[in-house]
């Protein structure tokens, strides 16, 4: 039996790296197209082995994009995390590294013309109802991915693409902070945020960490895993996520005093792995929380003499992530976002054909 062969492009998106696809070239059966990409990254298996995945949650996402029929849109983007070790697909969180290829990936395929030396492509992020603007460098006609602009977790540089975010703020909980600025979660204050990305942040202070851990070390701790696992499941409920069992949200950031001159430090798992950098809204979130009075990192970052807009620095194990925000916390019980944005980089690695098992259905489970 002849394997099945889709188009797909292969992008290295922010710190992260995935696959590509036009939403046409796919089954619009939800349960086939999830057979048929667990085939294609390899899982479930630990290693990935059969597959294109990475044997990481960095390394195992998927864009699916098509032209919108949305006003003032160009293209609808859904983002899927595939599980590297289940059977399973998840369309509950959105990826903002992964967002990174989406403008390049679209203009490649021509849907969006290329409007002069850069173009602006106004990307629907279905995962979450919002929008991103991303401003890719398109001179002499075509997508340039070569450049100086270095984004920490990744060597060397690359072209500059500017994202900027409309609407993200509570776009999964329905609030910024949907149980309040604080909350007390198994004897631990947390905060919990959703600027894009749900967010617990818990001081490191609080369990005995330094707060300057490696992944690896904090990966190995296992009545740690097992802590943090506790309180996602509690703060998902409190989160109005539901059950999270089987979610990838909330994030799980544990913050301590910044060591590189930026706002916050941050170890964070995402949830069952503990991030090699920070997640693009991960990041977002977390930079909001810092800004607000009140919550768990606010006087941890000592933010109380800085501006509510400028470019802040999110420390993590690789460097730091910059993200520009403007908050207006005038009302202390309600503060708003006013602009969120950054700069990523992405680089394509190959376009062609990618295989799926013959008979998708005999994906292990
Ligand atoms: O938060 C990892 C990543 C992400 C998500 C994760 C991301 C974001 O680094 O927008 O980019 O937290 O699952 O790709």
């Amino acid at each position: 039996m002849t394997n099945i062969a889709i188009p797909c492009y292969v992008y290295r998106g922010g710190t992260s790296k995935g696959l590509y696809f036009l939403a046409d070239d796919l089954p619009q059966d939800e349960a086939e197209r999830d057979r048929l990409l667990l085939s294609v990254m390899g899982s479930p298996d630990e290693r990935q082995i059969d597959g294109m995945g990475g044997a990481h949650p960095l390394t195992s996402k998927v864009a699916i994009v098509r032209k919108s029929d949305r006003e003032g849109i160009d293209v609808d983007y859904l983002f899927l995390q595939v599980s590297v070790d289940k059977a399973e697909v998840s369309d509950n969180q959105n990826c903002g590294n992964i967002l990174a290829g989406v403008g390049p990936f679209a203009i490649e395929n021509g849907l969006k013309n290329i409007e002069g030396s850069t173009t602006d492509v106004r990307i629907y992020l279905e995962n979450t109802d919002s929008v991103a603007v991303a401003r890719i460098e398109t001179p002499n006609g075509a997508v340039n991915y070569s450049g100086d602009e270095v984004i920490d977790g990744v060597p060397g540089g690359a072209a500059p693409i500017s994202i900027q975010f409309e609407g993200i703020e509570g776009a999964s909980c329905g609030a910024l902070f949907p149980s309040g600025t604080t909350t007390e979660i198994d004897g631990l204050t947390v905060t919990c945020v959703d600027n894009g990305m749900p967010v617990v942040l818990i001081r490191a202070c609080d369990l005995g960490l330094e707060g300057s851990e490696s992944p690896a070390d904090l990966e190995a701790n296992s009545a740690l895993k097992s802590r943090i696992e506790r309180l996602r499941l509690k703060a998902g409920e409190l989160m109005n996520l539901g059950d999270v069992t089987p979610k990838t949200v909330p994030k799980m950031s544990i913050i301590s005093a910044a060591q590189l001159g930026g706002l916050v430090n941050t170890r964070t798992f995402i949830p069952h792995r503990v991030h090699e950098a920070i997640g693009v809204l991960g990041a977002v979130s977390v930079a909001t929380a810092c800004l607000v009075p009140g919550t768990v990192a606010y006087g941890l970052t000592q933010t109380s003499n800085l501006a509510h807009s400028s470019v802040f620095s999110i420390e993590h194990p690789t460097g730091a992530f910059q993200v520009e925000m403007e908050l207006d916390v005038s009302d202390r019980d309600k503060p708003k976002v006013l602009r969120a944005a950054l700069i990523r980089t992405a680089r394509l690695l190959m376009r062609g054909e990618v295989y799926a098992h013959a008979n998708i259905n005999l994906v292990r489970e």
